[in-house]
């Protein structure tokens, strides 16, 4: 640890010029080859150095990360986001999530990693959460509201990622219930899991996965043709600490005035920015599936379709939906 950090200070204060290996290692009181081994440490986690033969080591700034440091500077939330428990990688920042709820951890806690080695979508589905091009992370909120009110929150945090999208430039839409698009294709999926007892909620985990930076040759061939990034789609980079302050800030607004005065105010806003509604769709749950006119969401966030062939309203609680363009 400490000949780590004294090859950081090192490599830090030696500004954009390289330093010898034979130089850090006498700083250091080391071997060559043992200021090898603390650079390759160091590189994986995440710091960028760069070697060049007869000149030397050079630490590239640190940007773009995401750090409990960098994150909370510049952070506008008085709750949601000041918790952090930032990572390199694990396999998901959901079961993490769950694991500190258990233990206690204060409402608007985050959990964030670089990548996710087992990222989860819903039922069982693989959630691609690749190392440096996405915002993969987990909120824990406590809210007292009972729990049948929860997928609420989907919705409310699908709200919020399309007002951060809009305000960088990006002209995202929502698919019912959790889907973020943009030209018809994915750039953001939220995953809600319910921790309750009977009548009371202990806490909620919503998982949150951004795609960002991602090129379109950095998605695997499976999802090519339906995923997108902030960064295709504008152009250009994001800086992704600053998408996620915007994000975490605009979730705080929406989640206090969803306590404060309902659902109302939150489902204006989903209706506004849906994709779904006033269009013809065949939703398919577990047990049917029907084609019909999508009139709207009701205050539990279930999809109100007109089934075209008995002309009878249906309540649609969880499944997916096809958008039929006419
Ligand atoms: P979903 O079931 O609606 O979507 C999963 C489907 O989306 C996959 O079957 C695949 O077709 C497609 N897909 C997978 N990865 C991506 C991607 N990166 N971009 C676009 N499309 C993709 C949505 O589930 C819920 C996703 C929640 C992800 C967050 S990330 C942080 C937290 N941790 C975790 O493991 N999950 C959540």
């Amino acid at each position: 640890q400490s000949i780590k950090k004294q090859l950081v200070h090192a490599l830090t204060n030696a500004g954009d010029g390289y330093i010898s290996g034979q130089y850090l290692a006498e700083i250091a009181g080391c071997s060559r080859t043992a200021v090898w081994k603390h650079i390759d440490a160091l590189r994986k986690e995440g710091f960028e150095i760069e070697a060049v033969k007869k000149k030397g080591y050079r630490i590239l700034p640190r940007k773009d990360r995401l750090t409990e440091t960098e994150i909370l500077i510049g952070l506008k939330t008085d709750f949601i986001g000041r918790s952090i428990h930032a990572y390199e990688s694990v396999p998901t920042t959901q079961t993490i999530a769950s694991e500190l709820a258990a233990k206690g951890a204060e409402n608007g806690t985050l959990v964030i990693s670089e990548e996710q080695t087992e990222g989860k979508g819903r039922l069982q589905r693989v959630w691609h959460s690749p190392h440096q091009g996405g915002l993969w992370m987990s909120l824990i909120v406590k809210p007292d509201i009972p729990p049948y009110q929860a997928p609420r929150l989907t919705l409310l945090t699908a709200v919020a990622a399309v007002l951060a999208m809009r305000e960088m430039g990006v002209e995202a839409g929502i698919k019912w219930p959790n889907d973020v698009l943009v030209n018809g294709k994915k750039i953001a999926g939220i995953l809600t899991e319910l921790h309750a007892e009977s009548d009371q909620i202990h806490s909620v985990v919503i998982g949150i996965g951004i795609n960002v930076n991602q090129q379109p040759e950095d998605f695997s061939t499976d999802i090519k043709s339906i995923a997108t990034s902030l960064a295709i789609e504008k152009g250009e980079n994001l800086d992704r600490v600053i998408f996620l302050q915007s994000f975490l800030a605009k979730f705080e607004d929406l989640y206090v005035t969803f306590l404060a005065e309902g659902f109302s105010p939150i489902k204006e806003q989903w209706e506004r920015y849906s994709i779904t509604i006033g269009k013809r769709v065949t939703a398919t749950t577990a047990q049917k599936s029907l084609t019909g006119y999508a009139r709207g969401i009701n205050e539990d966030g279930a999809l109100v379709v007109k089934d075209e062939h008995t002309n009878e309203e249906q309540l649609i609680y969880s499944g997916d939906i096809t958008i039929h363009h006419m």
